[in-house]
Formats: structure tokens, sequence, C-alpha cells
């Protein structure tokens, strides 16, 4: 197996103890080679535009923790959470087997399978590589996944690499001890708690070398971080430079959930996560050394579906059907041929839209919000979306900025006033709302707020439907009908997969 050509030298990883690990100047995220391309294409959290037609699943095979975060309390579940640790159900590597086939039955769109918990996959190794070695003979063209704090990462990284599992999460939340020992109590190692700036130090030196053994045997690693504000946030460009500079393909800055129900020490302590505009600005920091990825939907232990939506509860034990499950491998071929199909329909719209604001000014750009139910189109009810993709665009194509939750307005025929008013504070932003349809009375208030609803893109890919719009904004700036909110230009091209 090939080591990752795009990705820098090995030899730049850091020293455990190192906090800052240079090397990485150029300010692109460098193109993908094929290989690297061709491994994240279908992967619905390493490819953005992947995430629009695949789906995964988690399977909860792993309980224990080998640390403690301030951030986790496993104990709590609840039904209409969504956030990394919660869990309804756990499973046995059979049972498991066994509900991977089930859902690949009936979701042909599954790509995907994850162990995320709901403790640290390779704390709990013995069942999480049955659990692998099961899907492998069951299921072999099914992407295997893992996500793991990196502890125990470094003596696991051969056995990964023999199972053929290519991508895998490490979250890295600092490489400075001092940081660290205000995000982790203590750490288990070779059977002894660790605790203060000698377990941050010793996580952090194991993060990094595991990354770069993944590196050097062709996964694709991906690095979450929690940003939390006043704790590590500032640090958190030092630590993009540090895992790029060991081997990441991509980063994830994932918000920190904190609420007192949780009963975690930040949610006792009342730690906040951050806004929107803070998360914003730190992408933009560390997309000076990284890759970012930005359509996380931090979902559960358990979650089944695409990442917009959460079927775990579908996909109980209690309700798989009885008997085994049939091989529905040439359904999934279908379904990627199908995608294939609609991914080259999108890809000549966008050329063509393109084409037409190539003349538009380079410094000219807009902020817009798409509802979208999947598949890449702009093809969801205002009143039906619970979340809109907010993008930039300018003459070069629409970027994706994030994601804005909101709560559905429309229930059983009629609107919700407090819904939309969530609405317009989370699109305030936005010079405009690209929708399938959108009732008389949000209409007005959107245009009120600022936002023009745009229905005239209805049923087409997002890419060309925001090139479009955009076409037009510009010939309305041009004519001096209305001034541009967002006088800059997105500072980076796509660093996407073709
Ligand atoms: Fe699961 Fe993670 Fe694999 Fe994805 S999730 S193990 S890489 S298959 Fe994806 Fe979920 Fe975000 Fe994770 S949206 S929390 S990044
Ligand atoms: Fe919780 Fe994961 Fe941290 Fe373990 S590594 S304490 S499971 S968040």
């Amino acid at each position: 197996m090939s080591a990752l050509a795009v990705l820098p030298p090995a030899a730049a990883v850091p020293a455990a103890n190192c906090t800052f690990a240079g090397g990485c100047g150029d300010a692109q995220p460098p193109a993908l080679a094929d290989e690297v391309a061709a491994l994240a294409r279908n992967h619905p959290c390493y490819s953005e535009e992947a995430h629009h037609h695949f789906a995964r699943m988690h399977v909860a095979v792993a309980p224990a923790c080998n640390i403690q975060c301030h951030y986790c309390n496993r104990k709590y579940d609840c039904a209409n959470e969504s956030r990394p640790g919660v869990v309804s159900e756990r499973l046995s590597p059979e049972e498991a087997v066994r509900k991977v086939l089930a859902v690949a039955a009936e979701i042909p769109e599954l790509s995907v399978v994850g162990i995320a918990g709901p403790g640290d996959a390779l704390a709990n190794a013995e069942a999480t590589f049955a659990t692998l070695e099961g899907i492998r003979r069951a299921a072999p063209d099914l992407t295997l996944c893992l996500s793991t704090n990196g502890l125990a990462l470094p003596e696991h990284v051969e056995r990964l690499a023999a199972l053929e599992v290519r991508h895998v999460t490490v979250t890295v939340n600092m490489v400075d001890p001092e940081v660290g020992e205000r995000i982790y109590p203590w750490i288990v190692r070779d059977g002894r708690k660790v605790h203060g700036k000698e377990a941050s130090r010793i996580l952090s030196g194991r993060q990094l070398e595991g990354i770069a053994a993944l590196r050097a045997r062709g996964v694709l690693v991906k690095v979450n971080a929690v940003v939390i504000p006043g704790v590590n946030d500032a640090h958190l460009p030092e630590v993009a430079r540090a895992v790029r500079a060991a081997g990441a393909f991509i980063v994830n800055l994932v918000p920190l959930i904190s609420a007192p129900e949780h009963g975690t020490h930040y949610g006792k302590i009342g730690q906040p996560g951050p806004t929107d505009a803070q998360l914003e600005r730190l992408q933009a920091a560390c997309e000076i050394d990284a890759r970012l990825m930005r359509h996380c939907r931090q979902c559960r232990a358990d979650a089944v579906g695409r990442l917009s939506e959460d079927r775990f509860a579908t996909y109980t034990l209690a309700r798989l059907p009885p008997g085994p499950a049939r091989d529905t491998r040439e359904l999934r071929a279908e379904r990627r041929d199908a995608v294939e199909r609609a991914r080259a329909i999108a890809a000549s719209e966008r050329e063509a839209a393109l084409s037409r604001v190539a003349a538009v000014p380079a410094g000219l750009s807009a902020r817009i919000a798409v509802a979208t139910r999947g598949g890449g189109l702009v093809d969801q009810h205002f009143g039906h979306a619970r979340e809109f993709l907010v993008y930039d665009v300018a003459r070069d194509g629409p970027r994706l900025v994030g994601r804005r939750t909101t709560e559905r307005y429309c229930s059983g025929g009629d609107g919700d006033d407090d819904a939309l008013t969530v609405a317009l504070r989370a699109l305030a932003d936005c010079d405009a709302v690209l929708v399938a349809k959108v009732g008389h009375c949000p209409m007005g208030q959107l245009a009120a707020a600022g936002i023009e609803p745009v229905t005239t893109q209805a049923f087409q890919p997002i890419e060309a439907a925001a090139l479009a719009w955009f076409e037009g904004f510009a010939a309305r700036v041009a004519a001096g009908e209305i001034a541009p909110r967002r006088p800059a230009a997105p500072a980076e091209p796509r660093a996407e997969v073709a």
C-alpha cells in the first residue's frame, strides 16, 4: 500500500512534547492525488460533496474509555440528542454485523460503517476488531471507519492497516500539555492513572505518533478538534499545523456541546461552546494550514443514515427483521452508478454556470443559505427545513461556510412564529435563501429582514443553482439596484474532492 503522496513528509512529525510543528507554510491545501481522492470520494465525512449522496452508520460496540474529557458524560442518553458519546443501545460484535446487514438492505446509499464509541474504539480493541472483521467478511464493499482519542492508537496501526481500514479519525484538542490539563483530568496508561500535564503530554505524543504511523500506511486521517472557547480556541491553529505535519488529511473543528443537564464538567461550570461567528473565524485561521471539514453533524455513536438525518431509532435490535439479511451488494453498486450519473450532470451544470459569471468582479461575493433534503439539490420547502447549508458564492464558485440549525417552521399546515424567529436569526448574515418552496408569510418576513427568498432554482443542483442566483445578484449590483453586504471574495478556492 503506498503512502499518501499529497501529504507533507512524516519527518515533520513533532516530538511528543513539542507545542508547535512548523514546516507547513503553504497557504493552500495541496491538490488531491488520485488515490486520496478515490478514498475520500464516497465517504460522507471526508468529502463534502459525498455527504449529499451517501450514508454512514455507527455500531456502538465500544463502551469503555481510557481517558476522561471534561466535555464527556456517556451516562446521558436522550433520544432527541445528537452528539458523540450518546447511544441508546450497546451491541456485541455479532449484533453489530447483523444490524449492518439489515441497515444495508434498506439503505442502498450506505457506504461507510464506523465505530465511534460510545467510549473509545481502541480502548475496546477486541470488540472493535471482531466487529470490523465481521463486517469486512459479510459486506466487503462497505468502507470501514473508526474514531479514537488516539491514546491506544500506535499499537493498533498494523492491525487496522491489515484490515484495510483506510479512514481513521483522531480527536486532537491540543498539542500543549498546559492547554491539555484544562481538558483532560486524567488518562489511564499501562494500568496506571496519570493526571495533570503529564497525562496530556503522553496523550499528545501518542496521538501524533499514531497519525504519522497511519499516514505511512496509506490511511486517511481526519482530526476532530473540539472548540472550547477560552481553553483551546487560540491554540487550535497550532494544533492544525501539528496534525497536518504529522500527516492528517483533514481537520474538523467541532463546537463544544455543553449543557448543565449533560452532567459533564464543562456543563456544570457553564463553559460555553463557540458562536457561529467564532467558529467561522477559527476555521479561517486553521485553514491556512489544513484542509477543513465544515459539514459535520456531530452524530451519535449509533447514528444511521445520511449526515443530515438520523434514523437510529428505526434500527434498534428489537426492530430488525428476523433471520439473516439478504446480500444487497448489487443494490449498492447500482446506487453508486446512479450517484455518478447525478454527479456528471451537476458538474456540467456547474461548469456552464461558472462560465456565465466569469466576468463578475473578483471582489464580489454573497452569502446564501440552501434548503436540501440530500442528493445535492435545492429541494426542500423552507417550512420543513431543520437546517440550512450556508455558502459564500463568488465567481470561482460556491464554498460551504457551515450549516445553521433551525426549528421546523411549518407543521400540519400551520406556521410557528417562534421557529420563524429562530430561522431569521440563524440566516441573518445571508443575502438569500434558496428553497424549493416558501409560504407567503415567511417570504415576506425574510424579505423584510434583507434575506431574498428564492424559489426559481428549485430542484437544481446546489452549486449551479447558487451560481445562477449569483449571476443575477451581480447584475443587480452592477446596475446599482442593490449594494453588496460582503465586499470581499472568499479567501480560498474550494478544497473539496473533485
Ligand atoms: Fe463515523 Fe466519524 Fe467515520 Fe464519519 S462520523 S467514525 S468519520 S463515519 Fe462524520 Fe459524524 Fe462528524 Fe464524525 S458527521 S461526528 S465527522
Ligand atoms: Fe468521552 Fe470520547 Fe473523551 Fe472517552 S475520549 S472521555 S468517550 S469524549
